[in-house]
């Protein structure tokens, strides 16, 4: 232990989180009126800097796999992958993905189905068709780019250059030079806190009322705001037990048992489910989206300004670069022994395969309960909310009794290790000097779990959906600045070791011969 709080990191972020979450609940009206604002000006005026920095992201990746420097091998020439192929692409969908795939996977097709993209008619067949594809862009190749690409520049900076730090600040190096390790630096670790409390806040902004609504079902209890409060508290209770007395067991089987629920979940919805309109709707909307790959990351709907490309595709983007770093750094923990095209491929391939599986089983399902008059989604949403939509599609599964709450449980778990994980990291970038061996401080874990819930509650109790929406993309605004300064960092460092590389092979292959040729005169 011993390991020092960093003050003046964990002082700016509680004032910001203070800053935002104390006007929220003192002034509602006020609030609600900013956020509806500063959604408009943030995607109207920046959204097209997500865009491109989707392509941007995408196009990275793409050169990294294909070009010389995706043989780099991260690590020494001895170093093998520290895990199986099967358990980095499990760790990794499961560091990547939360509770945020059960709720949109389960609804997203119906909001598209309604107001569908590309100005097709709403309802229509089309509409079905794209519903079922929109999705699986929003949680595909373009998303996990931009996983990929913080990821690799950290990885590359801890495994081939072998600098011990796992910060941001420090992946940016190549570019900061020695202003990565001053304020500039600190100023970006702690941008990168806000980052994350955007991203990791809406996902339990949106999950917690979703378990809560399963819980109500399940028990039948009334679901209230405060049935919400006290699903988040469970979950801050669950990981915070274990985070205090140091259970590190604990939180493994919760992830080992989260792993094996979320697919029995998914095997049976596909099997007990419409087996076939499941795999025919999955296939075709794989089909048009890679038909429409390019045309879906640069849409930006500039005649009919339909907003669709602001409120789906921009919030996605900015939700995934949000959680890029934090995904960064744990990528480049595990991946110690693999190439920079195995990281790459695997990581957008796996990942993208593993949402579409979730998308392609919840979502049509859930829409085939809409198109067959079994169940009205769009009703309940429209009429209540997208919790109560959710828990009815799994209640209109065989066997409900059984899958609810078990529904419930992975739901609950995916949100207490999200909190953990959050929690975690962001204690340990508030602290000075993590060594290896070394955890932060447990009043710290424990304090940001609870600040972590507050800021979720808060947005959900005055504006719902877009306050989480405007608030995720609003505090990931700096970090796509972030992410675009590794990237170039590791451009810079690619070309520079390479020459330094050719140099040194060089100088020796010349000292060699001078040696032998001394020999023979
Ligand atoms: N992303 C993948 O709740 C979640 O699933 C966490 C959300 C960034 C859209 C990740």
């Amino acid at each position: 232990m011993g390991a020092r709080t960093d003050w003046p990191t964990f002082g700016a972020t509680l004032v910001v989180l203070l800053g935002i979450c104390i006007p929220l609940l003192v002034m509602q009206q006020q609030a609600n009126d900013f956020i509806n604002a500063a959604f408009a000006v943030m995607t109207e005026k920046f959204g097209i800097l997500y865009l491109w920095g989707g392509i941007a992201a995408v196009g990275l990746m793409l050169w990294l796999a294909l070009s010389r420097f995706g043989h780099i091998k991260l690590g020494g020439p001895n170093d093998k992958p520290e895990f199986t192929a099967f358990s980095w692409a499990g760790m990794l969908f499961c560091a990547g993905i939360g509770s945020g795939i059960l709720y949109w996977g389960t609804i997203e097709w119906a909001y598209y189905l309604q107001s569908p993209p590309l100005g097709i008619e709403a309802g229509s067949d089309k509409a079905a068709e794209w519903a079922a594809t929109y999705g699986m862009f929003h949680w595909g190749i373009t998303a996990w780019a931009f996983y990929g690409v913080p990821a690799i520049p950290l990885a590359y900076l801890y495994h081939v250059r072998k600098q011990p730090e796992l910060k941001l600040s420090a992946a940016c190096e190549g570019v900061l030079g020695k202003h990565a390790h001053g304020p500039l630096g600190r100023l970006i670790d702690i941008l990168f806190m806000f980052g994350l409390l955007g991203g990791v806040g809406t996902s339990l902004g949106l999950g917690t009322p979703m378990v809560a609504a399963g819980l109500s079902e399940v028990f039948g209890i009334e679901n209230s705001f405060g049935l919400s409060i006290f699903v988040m508290l469970l979950c801050t209770a669950i990981f915070g037990i274990s985070a205090y007395s140091g259970l590190k067991k604990g939180i493994k089987v919760l992830s080992d048992i989260n792993v094996w629920l979320a697919v029995a979940l998914l095997v049976f919805i596909v099997v007990a489910g419409p087996t076939l309109f499941i795999l025919k709707t999955t296939t075709n909307g794989l089909g048009l989206m890679l038909q429409n790959f390019v045309q879906m990351n640069f849409w930006t709907d500039p005649i009919s300004n339909s907003g669709f490309p602001e409120g789906w595709t921009i919030f996605y983007w900015a939700w995934w670069i949000a959680y890029g770093p934090f995904m960064g750094l744990f990528v480049a923990k595990i991946s110690r022994g693999r190439t920079i095209r195995q990281v790459v491929t695997g990581m957008l391939v796996f990942g993208s395969i593993g949402c579409w599986a979730y998308f392609g089983a919840l979502g049509n399902f859930a829409m085939h309960l809409e198109l067959n008059d079994i169940l009205s989604v769009t009703g309940l949403l429209n009429e209540k909310d997208a919790p109560t939509a959710i828990i009815a599609v799994i209640n209109a599964l065989p066997l409900s009794s059984i899958v609810l709450p078990l529904f419930c449980v992975l739901a609950l778990i995916f949100l207490a290790t999200q909190f953990d994980s959050a929690a975690y990291t962001m204690a340990a970038v508030a602290t000075v000097e993590l060594r290896e061996d070394e955890h932060p401080a447990r009043w710290q874990r424990l304090f940001w779990a609870f600040a972590l819930a507050g800021l979720p509650l808060s947005l959900m109790f005055v504006g719902g959906l877009k306050a989480l929406q405007t608030t995720a993309i609003t505090l990931a605004l700096p970090q796509l600045f972030i992410t675009a300064i590794m990237a170039v960092s590791l451009i810079r460092w690619l070309y520079q070791d390479e020459r330094n590389g050719v140099q040194i092979a060089q100088q020796t292959i010349s000292t060699a011969q001078q040696r032998s040729e001394a020999v023979l005169t």
